[in-house]
């Protein structure tokens, strides 16, 4: 057996890095294929693999997934109630955002968080063509920033076309293995271009016409852009629909709503209407976002409605 890192995956077939330096095309053992019941897939780019090599035709079997450090789900958009993984081994989840429609998005960043919150892997929050701001708009983005840097969680305000900006998103790479995701059209496959000329992604040409929706990703790779260095670029996600959280843990993926919870009137507060409410007096004074509480809110009701 050969151990791997699988690099692309298509939906039928992967793509496996072996630890010879060759690539495999590898299927799944028929019998792994069995356990993968709640999920819509089952073996993800990231993943660790032990496989058996056909190897007149650079071909492969997947025996093994080694267990996983992390993941990342999200709720299958075609059956609900499965999940998908996203990707596996993640150092940090990059969320990438068009600079000028973040303060539009701001639920679809909160939802992001509590993923990547949940599933403990670090997120950074990137904002791309800043090059595009206006000085109206570049205002509006300092606030986006300030309500997630104020909470802790580490931002980026970059241009894919400026090489300072992209020395700097280099340096955050550096070492780890980073998932990229975010709405198609925002410029992560010119990123891991800039990054790794080798990556050659297909990019989206350019249209005053077409800030989103196409898919030119069609499926997850994972590049090397240097020793221990790798980034996965992904098909553009429309929503991120947290999968497998418990209306009990929401607030524990809020952290500003998780560190007043102690001080509110009843230990089990929903922090949606109960008087005495630490979370709800913080958010009447302005200490927390209300974009925030609202995702907060949100998510809580359309667990229970
Ligand atoms: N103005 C500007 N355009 C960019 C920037 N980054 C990417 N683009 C353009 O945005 C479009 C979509 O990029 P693409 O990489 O395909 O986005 P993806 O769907 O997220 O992979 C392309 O036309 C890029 O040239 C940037 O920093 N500034
Ligand atoms: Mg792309
Ligand atoms: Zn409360």
């Amino acid at each position: 057996m050969i151990q791997g890192r699988v690099v692309r995956s298509t939906g039928a077939w992967y793509q496996v890095k072996g630890e010879d330096g060759s690539y495999y095309a590898c299927q799944l053992r028929g019998k792994l294929r069995l356990s993968a019941s709640q999920f819509t897939n089952f073996v993800v780019v990231g993943d660790e693999v032990l496989f058996k090599s056909l190897k007149l035709q650079a071909t492969g079997v997947i025996y093994k997934i080694i267990p996983r450090k992390n993941y990342l789900i999200r709720q299958a958009t075609c059956r609900k109630s499965h999940g998908q993984l996203l990707a596996a081994n993640l150092d940090q989840a990059l969320l990438v955002l068009a600079a000028p429609d973040a303060p539009t998005q701001l639920d679809f960043i909160d939802h992001f968080l509590v993923v990547a919150e949940a599933f403990e892997i670090p997120p950074m929050i990137v904002f791309n063509k800043i090059d595009l701001l206006n000085k109206l708009q570049q205002e509006a983005l300092e606030c986006v920033k300030g309500v997630y840097e104020k909470l802790g969680y580490e931002t980026l305000a970059i241009s894919a076309y400026d090489q300072l900006c992209l020395s700097s998103f280099y340096q955050v790479l550096l070492g780890k293995v980073s998932l990229l995701s975010g709405h198609s059209g925002v410029g992560k496959s010119t990123l891991v271009n800039a990054i790794s000329p080798a990556a050659n992604q297909t990019v989206a040409p350019t249209s005053p016409f077409s800030k989103s929706g196409q898919h030119t990703t069609t499926y997850t790779a994972l590049f090397e852009v240097a020793p221990n260095t790798f980034i996965i670029d992904t098909p553009g996600i429309q929503t991120l629909v947290p999968y497998a959280i418990e209306k009990q843990s929401l607030s524990h993926y809020f952290p500003e709503i998780c560190s007043r919870a102690p001080t509110c009137k009843f230990y089990n507060c929903t922090h949606l209407h109960e008087p005495d409410c630490a979370v709800i007096e913080a958010l009447e004074q302005g200490e927390i976002a209300a974009s925030r509480y609202k995702s907060y809110s949100r998510l809580a009701d359309a667990k229970h409605p």
